[in-house]
């Protein structure tokens, strides 16, 4: 009655940023993420016990975070008191979205736990319960979700690509991206238009991953995170997710194409930047992100596969 998983938190190129379904978490337009290797998350389900005990890095969850893993544990029909002992190897004091990898790693394993046999697609659907985002960490690699689960569209060794996370900010965010996407949806003048943009973006992306062709998708992450941006500073009251380190990156990111580097940004709904580059180049990309003023670390990522059990 006991099982470990270990699943990877995403960074998405094309954002997942409003939903059709609040209750359901199901997007209003398909997004596509790839999974990191340095965003570790490994979940131990022991059932069985007297009461639910979620533990997160050693300190004891929120109620509201018990009553989260238990509905999911509750959906795939798991009735039993589980202990859940979660560990993330990344500094989530530093508002990196653990909540992907963590509902990843605890839906394969409590279905392990049980003894449920489950498919990755069954598996997806489970995490998304927990996390929209999460449904993508449970196939890894590069992943679309799009309705009720994700799928992998190309595994992790389809390119060997580099994911420079430079850190901008300690403690978490002033607005979570469950109330942020809501209220941008409910209230930005641009949201309609942010939709249509990520339904253009997606077939391009796609195309542009197919073809390995950095330049192109490079170019396409970063527009189409500013504009998420913008759709979300465009929210009443406005959500400003973005530090002055924020800004730092992306022109350090700009100056280096002007000196031929080829790197792009994505933001997710928080101050961090991710620079997308090649192999050769992750070095330089990330002494550059080093050296800009307010930023207090820097993980170099490559792609990661999907959750699984470990023991
Ligand atoms: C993404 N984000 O595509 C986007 C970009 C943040 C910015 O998915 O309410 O924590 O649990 O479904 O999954 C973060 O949203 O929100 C997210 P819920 P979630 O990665």
């Amino acid at each position: 009655m006991k099982a470990t998983a270990v699943a990877h938190a995403n960074i998405a190129l094309v954002k997942y940023w409003g939903k059709r379904d609040d209750a359901l978490h199901l997007p209003q337009a398909a997004s596509l993420a790839v999974a990191l290797d340095r965003l570790r998350t490994e979940t131990s389900v022991d059932l069985g016990g007297a009461e639910d005990i979620l533990e997160l890095d050693g300190k004891p969850a929120s109620p509201e975070q018990v009553q989260r893993a238990r509905a999911l544990l509750d959906a795939a029909g798991i009735r039993e008191k589980a202990r859940i002992v979660s560990r993330n190897d990344f500094p989530t004091a530093a508002g990196l979205a653990s909540s992907a990898s963590g509902f990843a790693a605890l839906a394969v394993a409590a279905c392990a736990a049980a003894g449920k046999k489950r498919s990755l697609e069954e598996l997806s659907a489970l995490a998304r319960l927990g996390s929209g985002s999460a449904a993508r960490s449970v196939p890894g690699g590069w992943a679309v979700w799009e309705n009720e689960s994700a799928r992998q569209v190309f595994s992790p060794s389809h390119w060997d690509l580099r994911f420079c996370v430079a850190i901008c900010a300690l403690g978490p965010k002033a607005t979570g991206s469950r109330d942020g996407m809501r209220a941008t949806r409910e209230s930005s003048p641009y949201h309609a238009a942010w939709i249509e943009q990520c339904r253009r973006d997606l077939p391009r992306a796609l195309h542009l991953l197919a073809g390995k062709n950095l330049d192109g998708l490079g170019a396409l992450a970063e527009s189409n995170a500013l504009r998420m941006h913008a759709d979300a500073l465009a929210a009443e009251p406005p959500l400003l997710y973005w530090e002055p380190a924020t800004v730092g990156c992306l022109q350090a990111l700009r100056s280096l194409r002007e000196e031929r580097v080829q790197a792009w940004a994505t933001i997710d709904a928080g101050p961090h930047v991710v620079a997308i580059c090649a192999p050769e180049t992750a070095k330089q990309v990330e002494t550059r992100l080093r050296a800009v003023s307010g930023v207090l670390d820097v993980l170099v990522c490559s792609p990661a596969e999907g959750a699984r059990v470990v023991s």
